[in-house]
């Protein structure tokens, strides 16, 4: 396994604790401003210079800039504008050493919470998810155009995908709920995931294996990492409580994932890919700033997560 950090484009805090936990590959955000252009090939290399010189290779890229996902998720009148320009992202990381995108097709809500301050361990405090609590807007987009809408898009971009040599790993919808208000989710199921991959046959499509996803979809986690082994391209290292109408996330070692257990799965089906902790506690001293995304919860969790890898190495 490699082990990785999920890092914004310019150096904080996390960058400091990335490094002084022994991680030497990233996991990129791109700059979500107006002014970043990731048709631009020398401020892509901008952003991606900058990981090199504190001594972080970035190997993927996550998620693809909103500003493009978007209109391409939900199919409006920018979407070929924005494929186009993620046709040419995908040229311009040819040039890094990013050749992975992890992407995902939730149109309008992205990931979803209901709360970012509930109790973890020692009044550590964490987001979760409650159907109940979720307000909805009218905005309605059915199933069948999310289908459609994703398949414009693999079958616009994969050609390309194998020509620069750049790996898409779909992520599940997070909550995997059938729909939130009326906007229907589609990557809800093992079954569905498999049925997106194979949209197109390439080498160059399969997913990010994000482990708490495929447990609140209620799917074995184990038995899923074996049926998609050879299409995991990514691992998001993630642990929950609950259920995917109500759940929290939790310490990565306690919650109701056996998260060695895993690893010990990832290895014996010969899955060696970037991994990176995903969804940290936020911990005493800090205040809530990104929730998930906080720095002392990752001092915790990459501790946790090397030495799991280690003890398979
Ligand atoms: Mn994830």
């Amino acid at each position: 396994m490699i082990l990785t950090d999920y890092l914004r484009s310019t150096p904080d805090i996390t960058w400091d604790i990335a490094l002084q936990s022994g991680v030497k590959h990233g996991v990129i955000r791109l700059p979500e401003d107006d002014a970043f252009d990731p048709a631009d090939l020398s401020q892509v290399k901008a952003v991606t210079d900058r990981f090199l010189a504190r001594g972080i290779t970035p190997l993927i890229v996550e998620p693809l800039p909103n500003a493009l996902h978007d209109h391409i998720k939900t199919g409006d009148g920018l979407r070929d504008e924005s494929i186009e320009k993620f046709i040419r992202l995908m040229a311009n990381l040819k040039e890094t050493t990013a050749h992975t995108v992890c992407f995902n097709f939730m149109a309008h809500y992205g990931w979803t919470r209901t709360a970012a301050n509930l109790p973890e361990r020692g009044g550590a405090k964490v987001t979760g998810f409650k159907l109940e609590d979720f307000e909805a807007d009218p905005t309605v987009i059915s199933a069948e155009s999310m289908w459609s809408n994703y398949e414009y898009f693999i079958k616009a971009v994969i050609p390309y995908a194998e020509k620069y040599g750049i790996k898409l790993a779909l992520h599940p919808d997070d909550p995997p709920l059938p729909s939130l208000g009326g906007v229907a989710r589609i990557f809800t199921s093992l079954d569905a995931i498999k049925k997106g991959i194979n949209v197109v046959k390439s080498e160059n499509l399969g997913v990010t294996f994000c482990q708490a996803c495929y447990y609140l979809m209620g799917e074995n986690v184990e038995f899923a990492a074996k049926e998609l082994a050879d299409k995991i391209f990514f691992i998001h290292f993630r642990n929950v409580r609950g259920n995917k109408f109500d759940f929290s996330e939790t310490f990565h070692d306690n919650g109701e994932l056996d998260m060695a257990r895993l690893m010990r799965v990832y290895t014996e089906n010969g899955i060696d890919v970037p991994i990176r902790v995903d969804h940290v506690p936020t911990l005493a001293g800090e205040t809530i700033g990104q929730a998930g995304y906080d720095a002392l919860g990752r001092l915790f969790a990459i501790g946790y997560l090397k030495g799991i890898i280690d003890s398979y190495s």
